[in-house]
């Protein structure tokens, strides 16, 4: 079949209801990439012969020889069903957990997916991941079963047994969506009291909004249509493949073969087909209960019997008269040099592709199941324009109305214009239509061929020439011919060479293009459009533009927007691209010139109302970093380009500089630093580089006092032994009144100027308070900017979703909170950090000092009254949190972040002018050396790059009232951030601290001879076996198991090697656990000396983890220095 031209494609563009816009999803290596090659060879883009094994998506080398998909790509194709012809726009995605990013940006753009499912291996982790972000973006799957052949082959099962397993996989995939579906009911239905109470409350007006409600959990449910949710054979939403050979099928199709053969009508045959059904022969009936009566059930003995029947002639028996009886019955045609090929499977799939082609049952299955762009839900519509925790009414009224652009999805001149960029990818220039070779016309091989031939015959002539006349000069060419002179010739072919021949530079460069959906209007080629950034406000942009104003007018500054021009518009085809004039709405399509304005994804339109898309739902987080610098010095530009590059045109990659100017890259995992690193040398830095070895993060956080030694002996002391530490810890001439530690953990520290103190205590939160805060981030990150607007006097519009959710989140809290120890603990949270988000929590337990609650978004009431402190101790509030944040940002281990510790700031007393005996304490104290370390926080040097910072310095300052106290130690707020700061780690250090160590969960599935073997690499790098499990119906484990991601790197790859290949884990990050082992620790009891000796030097991995990361930072690393060192190298004398 001749691929289809590119005008049908962009005749097929202008009608919606005919464009499938899809993607293909699943676990690693379940087969998508070899579908997807399947489906491309229906379109004659490349043979069926080689279709499965070209892999014709993975272009980039490294998927090649990884046999891993890296990126999504997409390629359009046209597909006849029935009397109708459709454009697909597929995109194919990968599995690979590190990038699963990838997936997000392609599933932004979809409309439906193909959720591929092995049917060895069934859903596996990724599958879940996958399914999740389908629903997340409301977009419909269809299932299609990969890899039957497997079950016949090496499994060995038989049809009847398969039959059973593919209903558990069946079962399998249901569970993961229906478990979904359950939550979003309940949820929904959650939502819809809530606003019922909302209401009568507003009649009312006495209930307030927090109050607990009683739901019935079971109603909703069964009012809730859930019969299109579910995969079903017999709702057409099912197909059973195996894409290597190429066949596949829905039950439709065979539905349609019997009721022609067996006079059974279809509609019985599809309803029967897959389930306990079997046919009674004699009555010629479809009865019920197969499996009660031990009868075959219809599906084995109508459709897997066939194909058992089939695999078992050619491939396992290779019977040549029973091959003939079925390609005969079957009326396929065989050329015969497959089936006179060595390997089976040629002639396999030579039969398989024609009778059930893969590409007809699944490209037939997308015609009829999944939506049209014309079918977009209001539901999804909304979610997609309603940014963070606004809700869609409070948007303003003309961006209200884009919501009907949307669902029209109109192609018209008066449409407004919106696309969504998912991501930016690069391509080499030599893939631009402007510079590809075309193909040539039929006149071109013509002439070309005429030449040819002249050229022959001018040289026979020169030879006849030359020979007849030795002495004449052999130039051949010069004789003139026949109505044609050679000079014209000699030109035309120096110009058919030079159009070949492209300069040498242009090869080597990059273009970025934009991987986009337009969902309203028409795109043209050269047209301006506004590029709203993700913080765009609609209602800011409307108020500062003057009506009716066009990306192509002069348009003000308004924050967030900037205008830019289509350059070019490309058809994506693959490998391949082709250049389009315009795109009509409801396509996928390729936009070039945007890198300028485009980092990673942006929203485009023509009318400043329309708001910026919400972010795409990432599953993956980056936290494998490493520093890079280039070999030579002086390539160092290259790099901070290369990088800037890599950044813009990875999804997940984040490059950042640290504060000690190391080039940081910070990647998903280990595969996916692999490909950033091979793109910054082949692609965008294209110089040498060097990576540092993997920077592995860590956590530091404080533990109960524990009540045994190393050698499990009762510990009475252990808490003193920390507080001696801290004192002689203190920093060497800081002056000791102005630091005091109690024997309880108390720490007070003055401010230099004695005008302030405070008095911290630091404890460990539980660990479920700990992983709820973690899971909540994004929810205090809400809660932070709420009570922002409200601190500046701001009202929001928050939704009563986002509302419920923090009061369920402030609920949860309480309930883990509990006992003497965590009384009213969260209504006197005072602030959340680091940055003003992260797992550890500032209480508030100073007596009478009120401030307002960090829920005060939820009391209705407007804030509570102030407490009777004074104003200048409130306006100092801001220091506190900052001090606060900025000991949470960096510990005092390691200076990594904290995570789980709670400070509760007991005493805060401040005054607000200078005692009069304040210039001589100061120097008595003579502590002034010190001040200019203390300003240094307010400054930027010792604020890391990311942290928010001490926000109030200059603001605190100008609020300050009364006369500034003496110049040398700057404004009370400053000092009073460092005092803070510094009385966190004091008290930080007053409690057995402990390391925490970032884990990988891994799932790895094995058989049982390399069993061992795997356990034996995940023990040497101290991993954790959680369970392990057999298969069922298989006969491979499925361990699952968690590792250090310190340990963790070459993992895979050893896990590969010991087991030849056999099992391969993906490791995902899962959470922070404590490293049991302290740091500091030293033997202090006589057991211990026994056990441990003297210098206790056998490896403490805490330590040894602490060290290395200080060594990395350049901070103090206490060496062991060789106390006697002898020689022992013998020297031989007169040798
Ligand atoms: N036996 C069998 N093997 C298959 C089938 N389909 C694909 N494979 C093999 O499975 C392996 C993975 O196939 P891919 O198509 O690359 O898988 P993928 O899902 O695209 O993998 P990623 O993109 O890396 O997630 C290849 O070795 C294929 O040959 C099938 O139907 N039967
Ligand atoms: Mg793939």
């Amino acid at each position: 079949m001749a691929p289809t031209s590119l005008d049908r494609i962009v005749a097929l563009q202008r009608n919606p209801a005919n464009i499938r816009n899809l993607c293909i999803l699943a676990h690693v290596d379940h087969g998508k990439t070899t579908l997807a090659d399947c489906l491309v060879a229906s379109n004659g883009i490349i043979s069926n012969r080689l279709a499965g094994k070209l892999r014709y998506l993975d272009s980039r080398e490294d998927e090649q020889i990884r046999g891993i998909t890296m990126k999504s790509s997409a390629i359009s194709l046209h597909h006849r069903n029935g009397d109708q012809d459709y454009l697909l726009n597929l995109i194919d995605s990968p599995g690979h957990v590190d990038f699963s990013s990838e997936v997000s940006t392609a599933v932004r753009l979809c409309d439906g997916a193909i959720v591929v499912v092995d049917a060895v291996e069934g859903v596996c982790p990724q599958t879940q991941v996958v399914l999740r972000q389908a629903w997340l973006e409301n977009i419909r799957p269809v299932l299609v079963i990969n890899k039957i052949d497997r079950l016949i082959l090496e499994l060995k099962l038989s049809s009847q047994e398969a039959f059973i397993h593919l209903q558990k996989i069946l079962e399998q995939v249901n569970a993961v969506t229906g478990s979904l579906f359950t939550s979003k009911v309940l949820e929904e239905r959650a939502e819809k009291e809530k606003k019922k109470k909302e209401d009568e409350k507003n009649e009312k007006e006495v209930e307030t909004l927090t109050r607990d409600q009683v739901y019935d959990w079971s109603a909703g449910l069964e009012e809730a249509d859930d019969s299109q949710l579910y995969f079903s054979p017999d709702q057409g939403n099912v197909v059973f493949a195996s894409a290597i050979d190429g066949w596949g099928f829905s039950i439709q199709q065979f539905a349609h073969i019997y009721s022609q053969k067996m006079g059974i009508k279809a509609e019985v045959l599809l309803k029967t087909l897959w389930g306990d059904y079997y046919l009674n022969a004699k009555a010629k009936r479809i009865m019920k209960g197969a499996q009660a009566k031990g009868k075959k059930p219809l599906f084995v003995q109508l459709v897997l019997d066939n194909i058992w029947s089939l695999y078992d002639a050619v491939v396992t028996r290779r019977d040549k008269d029973k091959v003939e009886k079925v390609v005969s019955s079957l009326g396929v045609k065989l050329m015969s040099r497959d089936s006179r090929h060595s390997d089976p499977k040629v002639l396999l799939s030579a039969i398989c592709s024609q009778w059930l082609p893969v590409s007809q049952a699944v490209l037939a299955m997308v015609c009829e199941k999944l939506p049209s762009p014309l079918d977009i839900t209001e539901e999804r519509v909304e979610k997609l324009m309603s940014v963070g925790a606004r809700i869609f009414e409070s948007l303003p009224e003309q961006t209200q109305e884009l919501k009907r652009a949307f669902l029209r999805c109109g192609s018209e001149e008066d449409d407004p214009l919106i696309i969504f960029v998912s991501k930016m990818f690069v391509v080499d220039n030599k893939a631009l239509p402007k510079n590809r070779q075309r193909p040539l016309t039929h006149e071109e091989i013509a002439q070309r061929r005429d030449l040819a031939r002249q050229r022959h015959a001018e040289k026979l002539a020169a030879d006849q020439t030359a020979a007849e006349n030795p002495s004449a000069p052999p130039i051949s060419g010069s004789m003139p011919q026949e109505g044609q002179p050679a000079e014209v010739s000699t030109a035309k072919m120096e110009s058919l060479t030079l159009n070949d021949s492209k300069p040498q530079e242009e090869e080597e460069q990059q273009t970025f293009m934009a991987f986009a959906r337009i969902y309203s209007g028409v795109v043209k080629k050269g047209q301006r459009v506004f590029v709203l950034g993700p913080k765009y406000d609609p209602a800011k942009g409307l108020s500062m533009l003057p009506v009716g104003c066009m990306a192509s007018d002069c348009v003000p500054e308004v924050p967030h927007m900037s205008c830019c021009s289509m350059e070019s518009l490309y058809l994506l085809m693959g490998r391949d691209l082709e250049e389009l004039q315009q795109v009509p709405a409801g396509n996928v399509l390729g936009i070039g010139g945007l890198e300028e304005c485009v980092l990673k994804s942006a929203t485009l339109s023509t009318s400043p109302a329309c708001p910026p898309f919400i972010p795409l739902n990432m599953e993956a987080m980056p936290i494998v970093r490493v520093a890079i610098e280039p070999k030579h010095p002086s390539d160092m530009p290259k790099l901070v380009r290369g990088m800037r590059l890599l950044n813009q045109a990875d999804p997940c990659a984040e490059v950042l500089i640290q504060e000690t100017g190391e080039h940081v890259l910070v990647t998903a995992g280990e595969v996916h630093l692999q490909r950033c690193l091979d793109d910054l040398r082949e692609r965008f830095a294209k110089i040498e580089i060097s990576a540092s070895k993997p920077i592995i993060p860590f956590r530091e956080t404080v533990v109960r006092p524990p009540k045994v030694d190393m050698v499990n002996e009762e510990l009475g002391h252990q808490h003193k032994v920390a507080i001696h530490r801290v004192k002689e810890e203190a920093p060497q001439g800081r002056s000791s009144d102005t630091l005091h530690v109690d024997p309880s953990g108390l720490v007070t520290l003055t401010t230099p100027n004695r005008l302030a103190s405070v008095s911290v205590r630091a404890a460990p939160l539980p660990q479920d308070v700990t992983s709820l805060l973690e899971s909540s981030t994004e929810l205090i990150r809400t809660l932070e900017q709420v009570n922002m607007s409200l601190r500046e006097g701001r009202s929001v519009d928050v939704s009563p979703r986002t509302l419920e959710a923090i009061a369920g989140f402030k609920a949860q809290l309480e309930s883990l909170l509990q006992g003497r120890r965590w009384r009213s603990a969260v209504e006197h949270i005072w602030a959340f950090g680091p940055r003003r988000y992260g797992p550890n929590i500032l209480l508030n337990s100073v007596e009478g000092y009120q401030r307002p609650s960090v829920w005060q978004c939820l009391c209705r009431g407007g804030p509570p009254e102030a407490g009777a402190q004074t104003a200048f101790t409130r306006d100092l509030d801001n220091s506190i949190v900052s001090g606060f944040q900025l000991a949470t940002l960096s510990g005092p281990m390691c200076e990594e972040p904290l995570m789980g510790v709670c400070f509760s700031l007991e005493r805060w007393d401040v005054q607000s002018s200078a005692p009069p005996q304040h210039q001589d304490s100061v120097e008595e104290a003579s502590v002034s050396h010190e001040a200019p370390a203390d300003c240094k926080v307010q400054g930027s040097s010792e604020t890391p790059a990311k942290a928010e910072g001490p926000v109030s310095g200059p603001s605190q300052a100008r609020r300050r009232p009364e006369a500034p106290p003496p110049g040398c130690y700057g404004p009370v707020s400053g000092q009073l951030i460092a005092a803070m700061k510094e009385a966190c780690r004091h008290a930080f250090q007053a409690q057995p601290q402990r390391l925490m160590a970032a884990m990988y969960t891994c799932e790895i599935m094995a058989t049982a001879e390399v069993l061992g073997r795997v356990y034996g690499v995940l023990g040497k790098r101290e991993g954790r076996v959680l369970h392990e499990e057999m298969k069922e119906g298989t006969d491979m484990f499925l361990i699952k198991a968690v590792l250090p991601v310190a340990e963790s790197f070459g993992f895979a790859d050893e896990i590969r090697k010991r087991t030849s290949g056999l099992a391969s884990p993906q490791l995902v990050f899962s959470h922070w656990e404590v490293i049991s082992s302290d740091p500091y620790w030293v033997p202090t009891t006589e057991e211990e000396y026994l056990h441990f000796g003297e210098k206790a030097d056998s490896a403490n991995q805490a330590l040894k983890y602490t060290n290395a990361v200080r060594r990395r930072k350049g901070l103090y690393v206490e060496g062991k220095t060789v106390e006697h060192a002898e020689k022992q190298r013998t020297l031989g004398k007169n040798k």
